[in-house]
């Protein structure tokens, strides 16, 4: 979604590169007529590889590229040169970006650290030259293998903020002001709702202690259902650990300190148990305000549920001991774990699994993925490669299963392209 030019959620397109195809030479040079074959490998094509970057805050990137394409591996050369690598493809994204493969939905990983570096998409292998296809009894092939070819992939791309403090509370009530003066950030501060449209993230230094306070959009009855900013940004806060709750105890906007604090409690119920169950620490803000005093001791006498602190963001007053306390219960709550990572990976690696149905005129047709491998491989007018091809078919187990599926001398045998009678 776009506010204020912030994105937190988009979707792109990547492929790693096609492996480079081997080619078909031969040696040839002055004296020496018929060389042997000298068809050199064609290079591997460059993967795709997620990286953690602190200093990236959006996504806001991939609203205007949504393409990334890694290199391509060059093909073979004459003289047994392999052909080129492709380049692998690195796309930084900010702490806390959720990778998920758009057409299933499936989780990929949760990039949470600087630096981390993951593999997504491996790169298609080059294919093999025609020397690498000599034996003692083919002594010149005149076939190669194709480079492997990859897909386009979409991945869902969506960032939610890792911090280990999240500031909550109404529009207005100083959430941005307390963030200056606690840490380095510079968020936007001013006396209207909704001042404040994206998280702003900022570092707390408290002694040798540092942690990381989020200040997010201010909620609004409603918000758990999408009401304001509401929805789209609670998200933000669901992988905090714990939660500074800044109320306006001057009242100054004419509502009820008490109906506030209930008011955001209700909504964070209503987003997700997790979050209500937070941990909280409550600051009364713009006490240096008319008729805060008188205030602070109805909230005081109703609100007996987490500590509450009591502080004017604006002059500083009390900040320290907010500070202090947040650092202190920091100590006691476990750090955030990043979504368990699944190890998935798209991978090229050609299957070579297959299976033999019969057709209507008795032909035994060998399906799958070896079909596909064998069309990518074999010329068909060239003997060589079919002499190859009947020695994967052994390999592979083809000949084997054909047997055991009743095949017998003569019976027409297709895979794909491909027709022939078996022989036993
Ligand atoms: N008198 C007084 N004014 C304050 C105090 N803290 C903040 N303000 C003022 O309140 C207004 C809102 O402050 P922000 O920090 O922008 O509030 P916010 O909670 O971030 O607001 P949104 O981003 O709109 O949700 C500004 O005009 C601040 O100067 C305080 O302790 N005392
Ligand atoms: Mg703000």
């Amino acid at each position: 979604m776009i506010t204020d030019s912030f994105i937190d959620k988009e979707s792109i397109l990547i492929k790693s590169g096609d492996g480079g195809d081997g080619i078909v030479s031969y040696i040839r040079y002055k004296g020496v007529a018929n060389g042997g074959p000298d068809g050199g490998d064609g290079g591997n094509g460059g993967a795709v590889y997620f990286v953690g970057d602190r200093h990236k805050t959006n996504l806001n990137e991939f609203a205007f590229k949504h393409k990334f394409v890694a290199e391509n591996g060059a093909r073979g050369d004459t003289k047994n040169c392999h052909g080129k690598n492709g380049a692998d493809l690195y796309i930084k994204v900010p702490l806390g970006t959720v990778i998920t493969d758009k057409e299933t939905g499936a989780f990929i990983c949760d990039i949470s650290y600087d630096g981390q570096t993951r593999l997504v998409m491996q790169g298609g292998r080059g294919g093999k030259g025609n020397a690498r296809f000599t034996t003692s009894r083919r002594h010149c092939p005149h076939f190669s293998q194709k480079g492997e070819k990859t897909e386009i992939k979409r991945v869902g791309l969506e960032l939610k903020v890792i911090a280990d403090v999240g500031l909550i509370g109404f529009p207005n009530v100083g959430k941005s002001t307390l963030l200056s003066k606690i840490s380095g950030a510079k968020p936007k501060i001013a006396n209207y709702h909704f001042t404040t449209l994206s998280p702003n993230l900022g570092v707390v230094n408290y002694y040798d202690d540092s942690f990381i306070c989020a200040d997010i959009p201010g909620l609004i009855e409603g918000a758990s259902e999408g009401v304001g900013l509401g929805h789209d940004f609670l998200r933000h806060i669901e992988r905090t650990r714990l939660l500074c709750h800044v109320v306006d105890i001057s009242g100054c906007e004419g509502r009820n300190p008490i109906d506030d604090y209930k008011q955001i409690n209700l909504e964070l119920k209503n987003y997700s148990k997790k979050l209500a169950n937070l941990k909280q620490i409550i600051v009364l803000n713009k006490c240096d305000m008319f008729g805060a005093e008188e205030n602070i001791k109805l909230f005081k006498k109703h609100v007996k549920k987490y500590k509450i602190f009591t502080v004017s963001a604006l002059t500083g007053d009390g900040v320290k001991e907010v500070v202090k306390e947040l650092s202190e219960c920091l100590k006691d709550i476990p750090l955030y774990v990043p979504q368990e990572d699944t190890g998935f990976i798209y991978n090229v690696k050609e299957s070579d699994s297959f299976e033999i149905v019969r057709d209507e005129d008795g032909a035994f047709v060998v399906i799958g993925d070896l079909v596909k491998m064998l069309s990518r491989n074999i010329v068909l007018d060239d003997t060589d490669s079919m002499a190859y091809m009947q020695k994967l078919l052994r390999d592979k187990g083809v000949i084997k299963k054909l047997r055991l599926e009743g095949a017998k001398d003569g019976d027409t045998v297709v895979i794909g392209d491909i027709e022939f009678d078996f022989v036993d």
